[in-house]
C-alpha cells in the first residue's frame, strides 16, 4: 500500500493541500481553496477583513476552520485515497493569533490579528524596553520586537479588551489552531512558529519568563507547551474521514515549512524569494542573532536554526523603475544586458515604500553618481542595490552562501539572476516552488511519522532545482562588487542620515 503524507498550508489568501506518495517520490494531489471565492460569507479581501484603519489587519479564524472542512470534502469528492494517508502536518502564516475560551472551541475574540498588522508600535516599544533594548530583545527571542509578532498583538488585546483577554483560556497561532482542529484537542506550538512570537527563549526553546511578563498578565497559563516540529499529537479526529491510525502532527510556520519544501538542510544553502517583497532565508547551525534587530532567527523543523530577512521594496521597486522608463519586462532585461557590472559606480536606494531592512520610516529614492535620465543605468542600479543590500544585511548571520535557490516571480529574469550570482559570489539555480510550504509540511509529516530516514532521504526527489537553470558567478564581476559594496554601505548610511 502506498505511503501517503498530507501537507496543508493556511496562508493569507488560501488553504492549500499537497499529498505526496513517499515511495514513488511524487505529488499525487495538489489543490488550493481561495478564501474570498470559496467562503464569500466572511467578506474578506485577499483573505483579510476590510478595516478603516490601514494599520489593522485581521482575519476570521472561523473562515480557516471552515476551509479545512471544505478541503477534506473536496478531497473526498476528488477521490483522493484518504484511507492511505499515514500522517498530516501543516503550515500557517506566521505570527497570527487565535483566542479561545475554556472549552477550547469557542472564540474569546472573533477575529485574529495577522502578520500584515502594524498597529502595535507602542506595545513593541514597551516590550522592547522591558527586555533591555533592540539587541537584548533579539538575543533573547531571536528577533527585535516587531508589530506583527504575537507578543505585541497580545499586549494590545489585553490593553484594549481586558475582559475578553480575561475570558481567553488558550492563545493559539494560526498553525496550532488548525493543528488542534485536526487532532480534536488544544495543540502545542512548535519551536519554528513559536520563534515568531517574541515570547520564546530562542536557545532554550521554552517560554521566556521576562518576555511573558512584559506582554500581559497570566500569559503563561494561556499558552500551550512548545514542542519540536515533528511532534505527533495523536490520531486525526475521525470527522475528517481518514484512516483511524492516521497521525496528526503539530503544524509550523510557513517559512520554516518552506525551508524543508526547498530542501535547505545545510548551512550555506540559501533561498532568495523575489516576490512582491524579497526574502532571504536559510539554515543556520549555531544561533546568532542580529544586533541591529533587522533580521529574524526562527527554529528550523530539523531542530537547527533558520534566518530570515525581508525587504519590502522588492518587485514593487522593480515595477516602479520599469514604469518610470516606460518599459516592459523584456525591455528591462535588455537594459541589464546593455550595461556593465558595477554600472560606473552608480548607486540607487529604492525606498519607494517604508523599508524593513534597513529600517526606513520615511520613503525616499536616493541616487549617487547616477543620472535619473539614464534609463539603462537606473535599471541596473536598482537590481545591483537590491542584491548588495541582501549581501550587506545578511552579514550578521556569518554564513557564506554556497548555493542559492531563486524563487518567486522575479526569478525568471536571467539578468537579475546573473547579478545575484555575481554580487553573492555564489551559483544560483531556480526552483519551482509555488507550494513550498505545503510540500514542506507533507515532508515534515513523513519525517515525524517514519522517524528513521534522515532529512536528506526524506526530501530526496521532491526538492530538485529546475534542470540546467544554474547561473554561475563571473570572476571579473565578483571583483567589481567586492569593491562596490563598500561604496554601497557608505551611501546607505548617508541616505539614512538624511
Ligand atoms: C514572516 C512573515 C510572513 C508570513 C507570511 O515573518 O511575516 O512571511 O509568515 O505568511
Amino acid at each position: 500500500m502506498a505511503r501517503l503524507f498530507l501537507g496543508l498550508d493556511c496562508s493569507t489568501q488560501s488553504l492549500s493541500a499537497i499529498l505526496i506518495d513517499y515511495d514513488a517520490r511524487q505529488l499525487v494531489y495538489d489543490n488550493s481553496l481561495n478564501f474570498d471565492h470559496a467562503l464569500p460569507q466572511y467578506r474578506t479581501q485577499n483573505g483579510v477583513l476590510p478595516c478603516a484603519d490601514p494599520l489593522v489587519k485581521h482575519s476570521p479564524p472561523m473562515m480557516w476552520a471552515e476551509a479545512l472542512d471544505l478541503m477534506f470534502q473536496q478531497m473526498r469528492k476528488d477521490g483522493v485515497p484518504l484511507q492511505d494517508v499515514r500522517a498530516v502536518a501543516g503550515s500557517g502564516q506566521q505570527h497570527g493569533s487565535v483566542y479561545l475560551k475554556a472549552d477550547g472551541r469557542s472564540l474569546a475574540r472573533p477575529t485574529s490579528p495577522i502578520w500584515m498588522d502594524s498597529s502595535t508600535s507602542v506595545e513593541c516599544d514597551e516590550i522592547r524596553r522591558a527586555l533591555g533594548g533592540v539587541a537584548a530583545m533579539a538575543e533573547a527571542t531571536g528577533s527585535d520586537a516587531f508589530e506583527r509578532f504575537t507578543a505585541a498583538q497580545i499586549r494590545k488585546f489585553w490593553k484594549t479588551e481586558p475582559e475578553a483577554y480575561r475570558q481567553t483560556a488558550h492563545i493559539a497561532l494560526v498553525s496550532s489552531y488548525l493543528a488542534g482542529l485536526l487532532a480534536g484537542t488544544i495543540a502545542p506550538i512548535d519551536h519554528g512558529d513559536g520563534a515568531g512570537m517574541n515570547l520564546m527563549d530562542i536557545r532554550a526553546r521554552q517560554w521566556h519568563p521576562r518576555a511573558l511578563e512584559a506582554t500581559a498578565p497570566n500569559l503563561a497559563e494561556k499558552l500551550p507547551p512548545l514542542t519540536p516540529s515533528t511532534h505527533l499529537i495523536g490520531p486525526v479526529s475521525r470527522r475528517f474521514g481518514l484512516n483511524e491510525n492516521a497521525a496528526a502532527l503539530v503544524w509550523s510556520g510557513d517559512n520554516p515549512c518552506s525551508l524543508i519544501g526547498l530542501g535547505l538542510l545545510e548551512e550555506g544553502q540559501v533561498a532568495i524569494s523575489l516576490g512582491t517583497s524579497y526574502t532571504y532565508f536559510g539554515l543556520m547551525k549555531t544561533c546568532r542573532t542580529d544586533p541591529r534587530g533587522e533580521g529574524h532567527v526562527f527554529v528550523s523543523p530539523t531542530g537547527d536554526y533558520m534566518t530570515l530577512i525581508c525587504f519590502k521594496n522588492g518587485s514593487l521597486a522593480r515595477e516602479r523603475i520599469r514604469d518610470q522608463y516606460h518599459l516592459d519586462w523584456a525591455g528591462y532585461e535588455r537594459m541589464l544586458q546593455q550595461t556593465k557590472p558595477g554600472n560606473n559606480g552608480a548607486i540607487l536606494l529604492p525606498w519607494f515604500e517604508p523599508e524593513i531592512v534597513p529600517r526606513v520610516h520615511q520613503p525616499g529614492v536616493h541616487r549617487f553618481d547616477l543620472d535619473e535620465r539614464d534609463a539603462a543605468a537606473n535599471c541596473r542600479a536598482l537590481v545591483e542595490a537590491q542584491m548588495m543590500a541582501m549581501r550587506l544585511h545578511s552579514q550578521w548571520m556569518n554564513v557564506r552562501p554556497r548555493r542559492i535557490l531563486a524563487t518567486g516571480g522575479g526569478s525568471v529574469n536571467p539578468g537579475v539572476l546573473q547579478i545575484m550570482a555575481d554580487v553573492m559570489n555564489c551559483p544560483v539555480a531556480r526552483i519551482e516552488v509555488s507550494k513550498s510550504a505545503a510540500l514542506g509540511a507533507a515532508l515534515i509529516a513523513a519525517k515525524g511519522f517514519l522517524r528513521s530516514p534522515d532529512w536528506k532521504e526524506i526530501v530526496a526527489g521532491f526538492t530538485d532545482p529546475i534542470p540546467n537553470s544554474e547561473v554561475r558567478p563571473n570572476p571579473d564581476a565578483v571583483k567589481v562588487y567586492d569593491a562596490l559594496i563598500e561604496k554601497y554601505a557608505r551611501c546607505e548610511a548617508e541616505a539614512l542620515r538624511r
